[in-house]
């Protein structure tokens, strides 16, 4: 039955450590912000569903969050992810940055694929950052002794290089099947959930270290006012008033700062103006504390 199919498709995982650009990889491919970006590492928590259809060839990407060691229900949350993005799947994009020798990390996923029988593509990121090319050959060189990856190439999402390279390497692994997405679909999440995960990146971007890993974030309505206008309330839970203080900021600066950056991100996503309004609240060490996790949709 599958010989009449003209079509083929190709569900890849995207794996890695935190921060080697596995979102801005996904971001690149899909040409849409489906998945939030910082220089945070632990930005993406789920599973993040990005998709391009190429003429007969529909790729299905599912970004994970970086590999690491959890320290709360919320870390543990993450990790089981991670794997539940490996089950049933068909491929797997490794994620590594230039320069970086392999990690146990690595090492870990290396046996994964191995098990699991995957076909692999490794994507070495942030080439743009390598002045001596013979450097990136001895990574290469590397990588290869420890697994034979169907396609190793490197990448910059910053200046896009790579990019065609890549997908005709995962062109070339899909197999006859239907289309699981329509031709136009670059992802399965809500605007709802673009929008809350939107808010979530501007805490990571403009909040200290550890302070915006105890955020999560609640749209509470999102209304369509008309087809020019959407309004949207959502609540940032944080973990303690001294936190919930922080966010807002001396005189309201910073919440507004967040505000403001996130509703033109919104309206860019959605093509329209938007009203925003973010209130904060505290729940207490919500990251550990398993209704409230279901709650605020980490489940
Ligand atoms: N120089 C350079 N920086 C990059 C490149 N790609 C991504 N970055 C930066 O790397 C940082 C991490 O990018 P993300 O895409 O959030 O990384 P991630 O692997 O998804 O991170 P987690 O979700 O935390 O696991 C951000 O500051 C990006 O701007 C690249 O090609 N070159
Ligand atoms: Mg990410």
């Amino acid at each position: 039955m599958n010989d009449k199919l003209k079509t083929k498709s190709l569900f890849v995982s995207i794996v890695g450590r935190p921060n080697v650009g596995k979102s801005s990889i996904l971001n690149m491919i899909v040409g849409s912000k489906v998945s939030i970006v910082s220089s945070k590492p632990q930005t993406t928590r789920d599973r993040i569903t990005g998709i391009i259809t190429q003429g007969d060839t529909q790729l299905v990407f599912i970004d994970t969050p970086g590999i690491h060691k959890p320290f709360s229900r919320l870390g543990n949350y993450m990790i089981s992810e991670i794997d539940n993005s490996l089950s049933g799947i068909e491929a797997c994009l490794h994620v590594v940055e230039a320069l970086k020798e392999p990690s146990s990390l690595d090492l870990n996923l290396i046996e994964k694929f191995k098990k699991l029988n995957l076909k692999t593509i490794l994507a070495i990121n942030k080439i743009d950052l390598v002045k001596n090319k013979a450097f990136l050959m001895e990574q290469i060189k590397s990588f290869s002794s420890l697994f034979n990856y169907d396609a190793i190439v490197p990448i910059s999402t910053l200046s896009n290089d790579g990019k065609n390279d890549l997908i005709a390497e995962m062109k070339a692994l899909a197999s006859p099947s239907v289309f699981f997405f329509s031709n136009e679909d670059f992802t399965d999440q809500s605007e709802r959930r673009l929008a809350s995960e939107i808010i979530r990146e501007k805490l990571l971007w403009f909040l200290d270290e550890e302070l915006p890993h105890g955020t999560a974030i609640q749209v509470e309505s999102f209304k369509q006012l008309s087809n020019l206008k959407v309004s949207i309330h959502a609540v940032i839970y944080c973990e303690r008033s001294s936190h919930k203080a922080m966010i807002i900021g001396a005189g309201g600066q910073m919440i507004k700062k967040v505000g403001i950056a996130s509703r033109r991100s919104i309206e860019e996503l959605l093509g329209c103006e938007v009203n925003l309004n973010l209130f904060v609240k505290v729940k207490k060490d919500w990251r550990n504390k398993p209704a409230l996790l279901h709650e605020l949709g980490y489940c």
